[in-house]
C-alpha cells in the first residue's frame, strides 16, 4: 500500500481529493488530517468514511506531536490544509499565519525525518502572483502577493522550496486558480451566490463587478494534483488553470440564470479592501507533463448549481443554524450593504 497524507481532507478541494484519490488509486491508504475548522465538516468525507483505505485524524498540522509521526509514515504528502477565504484574513489574519506559515513549517520539519516520503505536495495559490493586469503568469514571476491569505500562502510556498533546496525534501509547489464544485463552503462567491439565489436573497457583488477569476473544477484540479505526482519533478512549480476567465458580473448573471432567478437580486456593495483585479494562469508547463481540464466552465456551473439545489442538507444547516457563520455573515455584509468596506 501507498501511504498518502492529506492534509487539510475535510475542506472543499481537500475532500474532493480525497474521494478521487481513493477512487483512482486502489492501492492508496490516505490518512486525513484536520483540525476540522468552520470550513472543515467531516459530512464532506461521509462516503469514504467507512473504507478501510481511509483513516481520520482530528488534529492541528501546527501540533507536531500530532502531525510529525503521520508525516513521517507517509510515502506521499498532499498539503491542503489552510485557512482560505481572503475576507476573513482582512479581519484577522492570525489565524492565517497559525496554519498556513507556520503549520507548513511544522510538516515541513517533520518531512526532514520522513525516511519513505518521495513527495511533498505544497498546495499553492495563483494569489501569490497577485493582481495581473494582462497576460498570464508565469511559474518563474515574481510573486507580488497583496493581502494576508496571499502574503501568508507565499511564505509557505517559498518555505517549502527552500526545504528542498536545502534539504532536499521532496516538494513539489502547484498553484492553482479559483476552483468550484461541490462542497465548497458558501462564503466563497459561488456556493454564496448559489445558495443566496435558490433562496432569493441578495447576491453582494464587489465593487464595479469587473473583477476577473480563471474558475478550475475541482475534479480537474485534482487530477492535475495527480499527474504531478506521477510526473512533477522535485523543486518544481505547476500552474493549474482551469483556462475560464470571467469577470464577477458576468458569473453573477451567469447564476441568476441557470437558478432561474432575476437579475434585481445583484446588489452591488463596498468593494473589498486591496480587491486584487484580475489572476489568469500560463499553463503550459502542465499541460506539457500531459493535462488538459475536461470540464468545460458552462456545464461545470450548471452542474454545480444543481449540486447545490439538490443538497440543501448540507448547506442550509451552515446558513440557517451555524451561529458562527451567521455573526460572520452580518460583520462581513452589513457595514458593505450599507456602503463601508
Ligand atoms: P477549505 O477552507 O475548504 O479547507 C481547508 C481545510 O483545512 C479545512 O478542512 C480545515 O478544517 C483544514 N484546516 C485549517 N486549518 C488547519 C490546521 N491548522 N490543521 C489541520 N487542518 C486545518 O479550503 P479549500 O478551498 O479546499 O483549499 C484547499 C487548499 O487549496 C488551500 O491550501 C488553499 O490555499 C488552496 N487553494 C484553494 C483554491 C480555491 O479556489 N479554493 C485555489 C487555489 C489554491
Ligand atoms: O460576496 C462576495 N462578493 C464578491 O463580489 C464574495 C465572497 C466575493 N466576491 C468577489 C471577490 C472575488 O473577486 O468574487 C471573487 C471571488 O471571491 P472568493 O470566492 O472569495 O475567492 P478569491 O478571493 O478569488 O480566492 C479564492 O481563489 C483563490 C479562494 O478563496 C482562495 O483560497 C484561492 O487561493
Amino acid at each position: 500500500m501507498v501511504k498518502v497524507l492529506v492534509t487539510g481532507g475535510a475542506g472543499f478541494i481537500g475532500s474532493n481529493f480525497v474521494r478521487y484519490a481513493l477512487g483512482a488509486h486502489p492501492d492508496w491508504h490516505v490518512t486525513t488530517l484536520d483540525k476540522l475548522t468552520y470550513c472543515g465538516r467531516l459530512e464532506n468525507l461521509r462516503d469514504v468514511m467507512d473504507s478501510p483505505r481511509h483513516t481520520f485524524v482530528k488534529g492541528d498540522i501546527a501540533d507536531a506531536v500530532v502531525s510529525a509521526p503521520l508525516v513521517q509514515a507517509a510515502d506521499i504528502v498532499v498539503h491542503f490544509a489552510a485557512e482560505t477565504h481572503v475576507d476573513r484574513s482582512l479581519q484577522s489574519a492570525g489565524e492565517f499565519i497559525h496554519t498556513d506559515v507556520f503549520g507548513t513549517f511544522v510538516l515541513l520539519e517533520a518531512a526532514r525525518q520522513a525516511p519513505r516520503l518521495r513527495r511533498f505536495i505544497q498546495v499553492s495559490t495563483d494569489e501569490v502572483y497577485g493582481s495581473v493586469p494582462t497576460g498570464a503568469s508565469r511559474e518563474t514571476d515574481e510573486l507580488r502577493p497583496r493581502n494576508p491569505y496571499s502574503a501568508s500562502k507565499a511564505g509557505a510556498d517559498r518555505l517549502a522550496y527552500s526545504y528542498f533546496a536545502t534539504y532536499q525534501v521532496p516538494v513539489v509547489v502547484t498553484r492553482a486558480s479559483n476552483n468550484y464544485g461541490p462542497y465548497q463552503f458558501p462564503e466563497k462567491v459561488i456556493p454564496l451566490f448559489i445558495t443566496n439565489a435558490l433562496e432569493d436573497q441578495p447576491l453582494p457583488l464587489y465593487g464595479d463587478g469587473l473583477n476577473v477569476r480563471d474558475w478550475l473544477h475541482v475534479d480537474d484540479h485534482c487530477r492535475a494534483v495527480d499527474l504531478i505526482l506521477e510526473k512533477g519533478v522535485a523543486g518544481e512549480v505547476y500552474n493549474i488553470g482551469g483556462g475560464n476567465e470571467v469577470p464577477n458580473v458576468d458569473l453573477t448573471k451567469r447564476i441568476l440564470d441557470l437558478v432561474g432567478k432575476p437579475e434585481t437580486l445583484i446588489r452591488p456593495v463596498a468593494d473589498r479592501l486591496g480587491h486584487d483585479r484580475r489572476y489568469a494562469l500560463d499553463t503550459a508547463k502542465l499541460r506539457a507533463l500531459g493535462w488538459d481540464p475536461v470540464h468545460v466552465f458552462a456545464d461545470g456551473l450548471a452542474a454545480t448549481v444543481e449540486w447545490y439545489r439538490a443538497n440543501p442538507w448540507w448547506w442550509g444547516p451552515i446558513k440557517h443554524q451555524d451561529p458562527a457563520f451567521q455573526a460572520y455573515y452580518q460583520q462581513q455584509y452589513a457595514a458593505r450593504t450599507a456602503g463601508q468596506p
